[in-house]
This record gives structure tokens, sequence and C-alpha cells, in this order.
């Protein structure tokens, strides 16, 4: 990064000096080779691990870095070439990098962000092509009939956020249930997790976007080979799912909360009920699924979720921690802990991106929230 910062200066010197002569130019130190060798941060787009596989490592296992200390409640953190982008759940997105940017942009939306209790500006997802065209997705709060979630697709200009088209709208609200992750699936397409905003019908309700994980076309259509007819409802009976991630032979996992205790991993598959309110846990029910994984009597509070090779590695609000589950997620081991509680995780190359939201979602509106991102990775 030393480097990187010399090649700049000596670029901008050589504009002021101007006409520089060719027996001067000789005498200039050669420009940095274009590869950096330790600790480079991120280039390039995906989101691949490349990083030792997790199984085993604890919290000692990990070098820290804090990228900014300066976020307020932030819920989801994507990248794109080095720069990471970060959404704040009053409706801002903030974008930094390892060389300390920060620069903090209202989204300007179609109605204003309603952020009440854990609602607001939540979920993004980046088009494939971010990087060259700045579209990018949102999941949002507004007031609608009452609170009412909406996703959007929002475009970066360089200088400003805007949303440019609403793909769903009227999606039900509440200040604690509104799901909020949205993620584009190996299939091209756009995943969303609604909250159950404490209903007792709508999860069950095929008929209602409450209490489901929803699949889109990048348009807002919906899919031909969704398991519904003309319905976005790609599996139903969830109560508050928050995490989406899939393994590398494509295969859906959420994590969603349970209402005391017995979170859940859920694999997800098309046309499924997850059971709440129904069934709860491990309880099984005729045509609802059980959890692929439970908390059982524990409580987790699982939000973000992702693969890292192998790995899924769940941010845990309730715990304050990182979980990874081995392979196939068949258990769940503690993996990090900040004591903060973690909202979001991002493997990506050598590391792990991490936010934290330490304002409990029951916190007064308003109340500012001292978060941090966080780049771990492992040393071994
Ligand atoms: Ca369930």
């Amino acid at each position: 990064m030393k480097r990187a910062s010399l090649a700049t200066f000596l670029a901008a010197a050589l504009l002021l000096t101007g006409c520089t002569s060719s027996s001067d130019q000789e005498t200039q130190p050669s420009p940095p080779a274009a590869s950096q060798t330790d600790a480079a941060p991120p280039t390039g787009s995906g989101e691949t691990y490349t990083g030792p596989d997790l199984n085993g490592l604890t919290t000692e296992d990990f070098d820290v870095t804090v990228l900014t200390d300066a976020l307020n409640y932030p819920w989801e953190v994507r990248q794109s070439e080095g720069t990471l982008i970060v959404t704040e759940v009053a409706g801002t997105i903030v974008m930094l990098d390892h060389e300390g940017r920060f620069d903090r942009y209202e989204v300007e939306t179609s109605d204003p962000v309603v952020h009440d209790g854990g609602s607001g500006l939540m979920g993004l997802a980046l088009a494939e092509n971010f990087a060259d065209s700045g579209t990018a997705y949102v999941y949002y709060t507004y007031e609608g009939d009452g609170l009412t979630n909406r996703i959007a697709e929002v475009s970066f200009d360089g200088s400003s956020w805007q949303e440019t088209r609403v793909l769903l709208d009227g999606i039900p609200g509440h200040d604690l249930y509104n799901g909020g992750r949205i993620a584009i699936g190996p299939d091209g397409d756009l995943y969303a997790t609604t909250g159950w905003v404490h209903d007792q019908e709508m999860p069950q309700d095929l008929d209602s976007p409450a209490g489901k994980i929803l699949r889109l076309e990048l348009d807002g259509s919906v899919p031909d080979d969704n398991p519904f007819d003309d319905s976005y409802v790609y599996s139903y009976g969830h109560r508050n799912p928050q995490g989406l991630a899939w393994d590398a032979e494509g295969r859906l996992f959420s994590a969603e909360h349970g209402e005391s205790a017995n979170d859940e991993i859920n694999l997800i598959t098309p046309g499924t009920n997850y059971g709440w309110p129904v069934a709860e846990g491990d309880e099984e029910r005729d045509g609802m699924e059980t959890p692929h994984l439970s908390s059982g009597s524990d409580t987790w509070a699982p939000s973000g979720i992702a693969f890292a090779g192998d790995d899924l590695v769940i941010a845990a609000l309730g715990a304050q921690i990182l979980y990874a589950a081995d392979e196939d997620a068949q258990d769940v081991a503690p993996l990090f802990s900040s004591g903060e509680r973690a909202r979001a995780v991002l493997p990506y190359q050598a590391g792990i991106y991490v936010t934290s939201t330490n304002t409990s979602p029951r916190a007064p509106e308003g109340s500012e929230s001292v978060d941090r991102l966080l780049w771990i990775r492992p040393t071994s």
C-alpha cells in the first residue's frame, strides 16, 4: 500500500514538473511492480475466499484490522474492486477502502427511508458489472400502509446513489421483523428474505410476501420457474430470516431467528414450507421442513451468513460472535468474537469482512450505534 501511495505521489510530481527532460526521466526510480505481495487489498470483483480452512480456528488465530469504527448501525457489506460498500439503516451507504477512504452517501429514494427499531435500509446486492454500471439493488423500509418494505434498483454514478426503479413494493414491514437480506444467486436471480411481521397467518399464506424467501428477476418480474405460478414466493413459513448463502454446489442456505432460542439454518428448496408459526425449531409436522441446523436451547440470533470455502460463516447478533459450520453445515463451532453484535460477513480473498451492529433493534429510535467494519485474516 505504501508503494502504491509512492507511485501516486511520483505520478503527481511528474505532472507538476511538466516538461521533464529525457535524461531526468532516466534517473526516476522504476515504477513499482504491478503485483503486490503481502497484505494486498482486495481487487477485482466476485466474492471468492482464498484463505485457509476455517475448521478449528478460534479468535486468537486471526489478525484483526479495524477498517473503520465510524459506522452507525450498518447492515450489509459488499465489495467491488477494493471498495467496501456498507449500508446503514438510516438510509446511507458508506464506501471505504484499505487506504483510508471513507465516503458516506444518502441514498435518494422515491419515498423516504424509515428507520424505526430494526427497519430502514438493510440489504444490498451489487450487479455483476457494478464496477462499470454502478447498478445495485437495495431492500428498505418506507411508510406505505404502515411500515412497508421495498426492493429497488439503485445506481451509483460516482458521486451519488439514486433509486432508478422499484422491483417489488408492499412487503409488510415491522420495527423488528423485516428479513431484509437480498442476494443474487448463482442463477442470476435476486433472492430476498422477508419477516413474519408478528402475524400468525402471513408466513403460511402464499398470497402474502411476508415470512418468505422471494425470488425475482433483476427487472422485477417473476421467474418462469418459480415454484408457484405467477408468484415471487420461493419458500415460506419463515419467521425472521436474515441470511442467504450458496455453497459451491449451488445449494441455498438461510439463517433465521427463532422466537426464543430455536434459531435455524435451513437448506432452502423451492416451494418448501419451513413451518413458522405452526412448527418451531425441530418440531415435526406433515408438509413442513425441519431446520438443517438448530440452536436448540441456545440463542445465536443469526444475521448474515456466507460460505468461506466449505465453511458456512454465521454472524450472530445475540451471541456476539462468528460461528463456522463445517462442510455441509452439519455442526456449528465458535470461530471469532470481538465482543460485538455481528451483523454481516463477507469472506473475500484471504480474509473476512465483518460489520457490527451494537445498538439493539429495541433501542430508542435515533440512537447512535458505535459500529465497526473489521477485516479478519487467519494467521495460519
Ligand atoms: Ca422453521
